[in-house]
């Protein structure tokens, strides 16, 4: 039997919040497409991790998308990519001030919220209130602030859906991962929050991942 067109490898589903925004935007396009991919997953923190990923991936991380010869090895490159390959599936929104607005959330989830990350892994099963520090409070704080000027300016005006900019696209991909952690953590969301966090559990692609992390064998001790 032929393999594949596409790979995607990631990491535990349960853990991996990278690998799930990659998975997120792979579903869209190549889904949208019908166009089937295969999926490798390598659990993270294993004395055999590092030497499976580099198989496939020369940074050592996960996600990475294989297509052909072509390794993608990030999940923003994955997104691109993708973008560029099925422009129907409207990853980036069609409007091109949406589409900037779209580019800077996305960025600013690949490139920041360092505390956030470090202090709330994502951790998917589980259910564990905390107490953020204040960077922590702050990171939250912006990613709440940041949903509600998407959803006011463009999700809601579009009527085209409950996603930040209407339709799910690769910015519903990169803070998918963000509302697993508030549900973890037990981190308060104001309405709109809230509506939007309801919005990304209901997505059929994220709940298909997350009935995927729930029956996963692996568990990672955490700080
Ligand atoms: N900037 C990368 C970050 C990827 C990343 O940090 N992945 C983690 C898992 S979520 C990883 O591969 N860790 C494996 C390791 O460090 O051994 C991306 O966006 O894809």
């Amino acid at each position: 039997m032929a393999g594949a067109e596409f790979t995607l490898v990631v990491g535990n589903k349960n853990y991996s919040s990278w690998s799930l925004r990659g998975w997120l935007a792979a579903k869209q396009a190549l889904g949208s497409a019908g166009v089937d991919f295969e999926e490798i997953v390598v659990p993270l923190d294993q004395p055999e991790t590092a030497e499976r990923i580099r198989r496939h991936s020369p940074s050592g991380k996960v996600p990475a998308l294989k297509h052909g010869e072509l390794a993608v090895w990030d999940s923003l490159a994955i997104g691109e990519y993708l973008a560029e390959r099925f422009p129907e599936a409207g990853l980036w929104p069609a409007d091109p001030t949406a589409r900037a607005t779209a580019r800077c959330v996305v960025a600013e989830m690949h490139a920041g919220f360092a505390s956030l990350r470090a202090e709330l892994p994502m951790d998917m099963r589980n259910r564990a209130p905390a107490s953020p520090s204040s960077r922590t409070l702050a990171d939250i704080a912006r990613i709440q602030a940041l949903w509600h000027d998407c959803r006011g300016r463009f999700g809601e005006p579009s009527g085209e859906g409950p996603f930040l900019f209407g339709a799910p696209g690769l910015a519903d991909a990169f803070y998918a991962p963000v509302v697993s952690r508030f549900v973890t953590y037990g981190v308060p969301m104001d309405g709109a929050a809230a509506a939007y966090a309801e919005a990304i559990q209901a997505w059929a692609p994220y709940a298909q991942w997350l009935a995927a992390a729930e029956v996963e064998p692996w568990v990672l001790e955490r700080p």
